[in-house]
């Protein structure tokens, strides 16, 4: 067993190895970005080395630095974790020469399973079923059109270097064939240096089925289990869970004898994950082989009751397989939810931020939580905007949903953007409960998953109201002491007019909503006016942001940050006291103009100044984290200012151009 490993990794993971390397009592070494200098995986290693700027080609894609620092600490092996270098053969391949373990497959194993043409000839060879369609080398226009149309429709053209649906065009009749295949061949030459594409008849909202598999260097394969991951979002994963739902023994049987084959079939070694399609009939298909420990691992880990990076440590450094096929047990249900720094209601843009508050829910044996992040920690537009993991086991799968409830519904994050409502929101849902699951399942739920917005509970108002008066009271207290003239009445914030009950009114504003509220002092109390009559309000502060308040007769605990957001039964409110002074009319603000959603390079520019346009053209495309968005025009109107040009990078907000709305005739 190794003495010192290196993370070449950051965030969750690497935090998550550490993990497991102390408990081994193996030394490790961490590497960061300037972005990173005070990051929880360096606090989490025994030694750090700096390898770079905060851009990741600049420092967690650098491999030659990152191997130069394996060499400096005495590092004997490294831990890609995932992303980054995880599935980088020239790098596996270079740590190989300079007599350091690469924690991970062989370099051919990476690169067979890197080209999606290779991989699925390999698994032919190997009995392994595939979804029918063409993946030869042979990418002339010609053949792929009559490929196409041998295939039928509807079809998905898939990047052959691809992976997670970047590249991926569905296409519904031959006529789309062209400039679909032109699209795949910019989005996978933009991601992937390499245009190559594969087509398949496409099977209708199927499930993600994916076999955990492990391999040792003396010739032993096992699979640990299936995980479903279906419940995915434009190839993001968003919750998973082990064992899959309605998975029968014998269809469990053979998906793992598949997977095992597709292992030996490539000489594979170590953690790897075979993922299949499951179509409605029962019948599944190889869709691709990832050659890294992935993200979701955990669930595989709860139900087995293994350390797959135990597993991981061992298998490197030569030894066998800690279990036999035999003596790996499925026990009880897990799920993993991905918490991310990103905004659901703007089409999951991703979010950038401090995070000013965090309240994850407590560790136990059946809730755990694997973060990189804490309270005061930024989430940068650097790297992956995943802010935590949130797993949890029951003995079986409803009780390891309302596990999942109870622990999303204490799970408060607020100063940066998150996906905490919606996945409580999806975790809630009937059908999610009667694992009703496929892979189209978030679009097909998409109004039940974001309600309109709604009037807060009075519980909101009165939490807010409470925490607005009582620090308005502390504060003017504080002021009084500190005033040349404590007595006086201005300085008292008691709201006294002349013969009258003093009155407060506040107007919050929630989104583009303003919600007035009144409350009064009066001798017995202070009275809340709700849209239900009024009540007594009272309450104290139980510490920094927690608040016990009584409304009417029902007291209860609320979370509410200085800026009065309100967190209350899992959800957060973010409540602003209206100032209607400082108002800034939206549209003068922005007026016409369109902005950037998210930071990104402009990769194309569809009009020019002068065009008249109608609602939904496309103006430009901005390419960001690889995804193509197509800024849309509003609205009908004349474009009179263009900002950017192809090959511009722009800023989240950066104002792209101008617009000059069309008035319909009345
Ligand atoms: C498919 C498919 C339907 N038919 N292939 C998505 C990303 C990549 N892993 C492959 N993917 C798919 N391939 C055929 N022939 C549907 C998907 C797919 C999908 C697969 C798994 C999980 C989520 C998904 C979401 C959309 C599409």
């Amino acid at each position: 067993m190794f003495t010192k490993i290196l993370i070449a990794n950051r965030g969750e993971i690497a935090c998550r190895v550490a993990r497991t390397a102390r408990r081994l009592g193996i030394k490790t070494v961490a590497v960061y970005s300037t972005a990173d200098a005070q990051a929880q995986h360096v606090k989490a290693c025994d030694e750090a080395y700096w390898i770079g700027e905060a851009p990741a080609t600049d420092s967690y894609l650098r491999g030659e630095k990152i191997l130069e620092i394996a060499k400096l600490s005495g590092a004997e092996a490294i831990h890609p974790g995932y992303g980054f270098l995880s599935e980088n053969a020239g790098f596996a391949e270079s740590c190989q020469q300079a007599g350091i373990v690469f924690i991970g497959p062989p370099t051919q194993a990476i690169i067979a399973m890197g080209l999606k043409s290779e991989s699925k000839r390999l698994m032919t060879e190997a009995q392994v079923p595939l979804v029918p369609g063409y993946h030869g080398v042979d990418q002339s226009i010609e053949l792929l059109r009559e490929q196409s149309q041998a295939i039928g429709y509807p079809q998905l053209i898939k990047a052959s270097a691809g992976g997670g649906g970047k590249g991926m065009r569905v296409v519904k009749n031959f006529a789309e064939f062209d400039a679909a295949l032109a699209s795949a061949k910019r989005e996978a030459i933009s991601s992937f240096g390499n245009d190559s594409v594969l087509i398949e008849r496409y099977l209708q909202q199927p499930r993600h089925i994916e076999l955990q598999v492990f391999a040792d260097t003396l010739g032993n394969v096992v699979h640990v289990f299936e995980r479903d991951c279906s419940m995915q979002r434009r190839h993001q994963k968003v919750i998973e869970e082990a064992p899959a739902p309605g998975m029968t023994p014998e269809l469990r049987q053979a998906m793992g004898q598949a997977a095992i084959n597709a292992a030996k079939a490539i000489g594979y070694v170590g953690a790897g994950t075979v993922e299949f399609l499951l179509d409605q009939s029962g019948e599944f298909f190889f869709m691709e082989m990832n050659t890294r420990l992935q993200v979701e691992h955990p669930v595989s880990e709860m139900i087995s009751g293994q350390d797959l990076v135990e597993w991981q440590l061992r298998v490197a450094s030569g030894q066998a397989l800690p279990l036999t096929q035999e003596q790996l047990k499925i026990n009880g249900h897990a799920f993993e939810a991905r918490v991310y720094a990103e905004t659901p209601e703007r089409d999951f843009l991703p979010a950038t931020g401090t995070l000013t508050y965090l309240h994850a829910p407590t560790e136990t044996e059946h809730v755990r939580i694997d973060t990189g992040v804490r309270q005061g920690d930024e989430v940068s537009m650097f790297y992956d905007p995943m802010i935590a993991k949130l797993i949890v086991w029951g003995a079986d799968r409803n009780q390891a949903l309302k596990r999942l409830q109870a622990a999303l519904g204490d799970y408060y994050i607020s100063g940066v953007k998150t996906n905490l409502a919606f996945l409580a929101t999806l975790a809630s849902l009937p059908d999610f409960a009667a694992a009703k699951l496929d892979t189209g399942f978030i679009e097909q739920h998409l109004d039940e998953l974001f309600p309109k917005a709604s009037t807060p509970p009075n519980e909101i108002f009165a939490a807010a109201c409470l925490a607005a008066l009582v620090t308005r009271q502390e504060q003017a207290t504080q002021a009084q002491a500190q005033s040349s003239d404590p007595y006086s009445p201005w300085s008292v914030a008691d709201n006294w007019r002349m013969n009258l009950d003093g009155f407060d009114s506040f107007e919050f504003q929630l989104g583009e909503a303003l919600y007035a509220v009144q409350g009064s002092h009066r001798a017995d109390g202070y009275y809340l006016q709700t849209p239900q009559g009024e009540h007594l309000l009272m309450g104290e502060r139980l510490g920094e942001y927690e608040w016990l308040v009584t409304l009417g007769q029902k007291a209860f605990r609320a979370k509410v940050l200085d800026n009065l957001t309100v967190l209350w039964e899992g959800k957060t409110w973010e409540l602003r006291l209206h100032d209607p002074i400082h108002e800034v009319d939206e549209q003068s603000a922005h007026g016409g103009n369109l902005t950037a959603p998210m930071p990104g390079a402009v990769i194309a520019v569809q009009v020019k100044v002068g065009d008249q346009v109608q609602a939904g053209d496309a103006l430009m495309i901005v390419v960001a984290m690889k995804m193509e968005h197509t800024i849309t025009a509003p609205h009908a109107g004349e474009v009179k200012e263009i900002y950017f040009q192809v090959g511009d990078q722009v800023k989240d907000g950066d104002v792209l151009l101008s617009l000059e709305q069309s008035h319909e005739p009345t």
